[in-house]
């Protein structure tokens, strides 16, 4: 089999499997961030991408797709069900998000959990060149930087994780927090979106596993003495460039206009965009929005919050919950108070495509990104980086990891009610002087700080850390 110099492995590969009508099958680029971040890097060196083709029981052959060798995982149903919705999505995902859910332990997910992690390790290893570099990315293959560095002693190893990491009262709940720090540590380099996520990972492996830990650096003990891991923040962010030019576009720009026309021209537009997902405080924000028009503060002729809440994870128990919960608050206040013009909350349990998003974007006066914990939060960046007009205010929780950079936004604490409706009031009132100052700060962070500086410099902690080695 021919090698590559630099292996990604990653949950999913980043295409998805599209059969047409007379069942010819091709290959379309997903339309994720990781994608978008990596393929530039991807295509100027030689390349390989290990994932999962994201359908049960596909067995598929190594291919090329958009220039990048994809090497696909089989998964079964039975792995889907226990690996995927049950370890990664029902136990590590909302035990990382301070337990909003309740995690279930079964110790039957987490044997499926190592035995896929070692298929994924297994594949890398066996695609990457000698003295080559592995890049391995978040919270479902948390095995296997260890995996991959025992079976290949040669390889630099870096692993990002695109999802908080819990403070060490919480941490200690996973019966197996000692092999998944074991895991993590198999890399040369460990980054996390926040210094705060940084630090509770480095704290809880010098309280469980007792290694010595000075500022970013692990010393993990071996045979042959001690090796270096870094550990520390290398926040994500996006492809501005795409986002720019839609903006720019004037049919984007129409369709902007063609929104607010068609919600009844309300003076001001409040637009949350999320996977429907419990981390997102959608609740949270409904319920604030809701009490602020019961009470006159918002009137809905005036205003109209646009909610797209994308289809998610819909086999786990906790999100079919989330979504009876959401749809019940949601049309309880329509029924309140909609007259016959106009609605309350423009609810869209759908998917849409980009430039959709950007034209939602463009239509919003006020973007409400109310997470109660998020690893970064890229639908703040997208909105900042859309706004060309310097017009729009973003209500961030510092719950994000986009808190520690978008400064100008206006931040709230989502768990506090009253926090977050005195929040959208300041956001709905807020002069146009006072937007644009705040929205050139924010989208000065933004545009210089893309995705491509996140990249590099993950990629330029890793060759340091190749080159620093015995
Ligand atoms: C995880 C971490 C971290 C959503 N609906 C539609 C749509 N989207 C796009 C958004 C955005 C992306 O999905 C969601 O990214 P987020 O960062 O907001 O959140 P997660 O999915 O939870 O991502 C997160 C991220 O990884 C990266 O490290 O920031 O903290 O949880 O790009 O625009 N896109 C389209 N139609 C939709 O209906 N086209």
């Amino acid at each position: 089999m021919t090698t590559a110099d630099f292996v990604v492995v990653a949950n999913r590969l980043p295409v998805d499997r599209v059969v047409s009508a007379d069942g010819e099958e091709t290959w379309r680029t997903s339309p994720g961030g990781l994608v978008a971040a990596l393929e530039p890097v991807m295509k100027q060196v030689d390349g390989a991408w290990v994932g999962w083709a994201g359908q049960a029981d596909l067995e598929l052959e190594p291919f090329t797709a958009n220039d990048i060798r994809l090497i696909p995982i089989k998964l079964s149903a039975q792995e889907v069900a226990e690996y995927y919705e049950g370890f990664a999505n029902d136990t590590i995902w909302p035990l990382y998000h301070d337990v909003i859910a309740p995690p279930q332990f079964h110790r039957e997910w987490w044997d499926a959990y190592v035995s896929v992690n070692r298929r994924f390790a297994e594949a890398a290893a066996a695609a990457v060149a000698e003295d080559g570099t592995v890049w391995v990315h978040d919270y479902q293959l948390q095995l296997v930087p260890e995996m991959v560095r025992a079976l290949r002693p040669d390889v630099t190893i870096g692993y990002f994780h695109h999802i908080p990491f819990p403070m060490h009262g919480l941490y200690a709940q996973l019966p197996w927090r000692d092999q998944v720090l074991r895991g993590l540590l198999g890399a040369d380099v460990v980054g996390f979106q926040r210094v705060q996520d940084a630090t509770y990972f480095l704290a809880a492996v010098r309280r469980r596993l007792k290694y010595e830990v000075k500022s970013t650096t692990v010393a993990v003990p071996g045979e042959n003495g001690d090796r270096t891991v870094i550990s520390k923040a290398f926040p994500i962010s996006i492809d501005t460039a795409p986002y720019l030019e839609l903006a720019a576009r004037p049919e984007v720009q129409a369709r902007a206009l063609e929104i607010r026309e068609s919600l009844g021209n309300p003076k001001r537009i409040l637009l949350g965009v999320d996977r429907l997902d419990y981390t997102k405080g959608i609740r949270h924000r409904i319920k604030a929005y809701g009490e602020l028009l019961a009470a006159g503060r918002l009137n809905v002729e005036e205003v109209t919050l646009i909610q797209v809440a994308s289809p998610s994870r819909e086999r786990v128990d906790a999100y079919i919950n989330l979504r009876d919960e959401i749809e019940l608050a949601v049309s309880r206040i329509n029924g309140d108070t909609d007259t016959m013009e106009h609605t309350a909350i423009r609810y869209l349990h759908q998917g849409y495509p980009r430039e959709e998003m950007v034209a939602l974007y463009l239509a919003a006066d006020v973007m409400l990104v109310t997470a109660l914990r998020d690893g970064m939060n890229l639908v703040a960046k997208e909105y900042v980086a859309s706004r060309t007009d310097n017009r729009g205010v973003l209500v961030l929780s510092e719950f994000t990891g986009a808190a520690d950079e978008l400064r100008q936004a206006v931040r709230v604490n989502p768990h506090d009610i009253e926090d977050l409706k005195d929040a959208i009031m300041t956001a709905v009132e807020m002069t146009p002087g006072e937007q644009g100052k705040r929205m050139r700060s924010l989208r000065r962070r933004v545009l210089e700080h893309d995705v491509l500086a996140w990249s590099t410099s993950f990629l330029e902690a890793l060759s340091a850390a190749r080159s620093s080695r015995p």
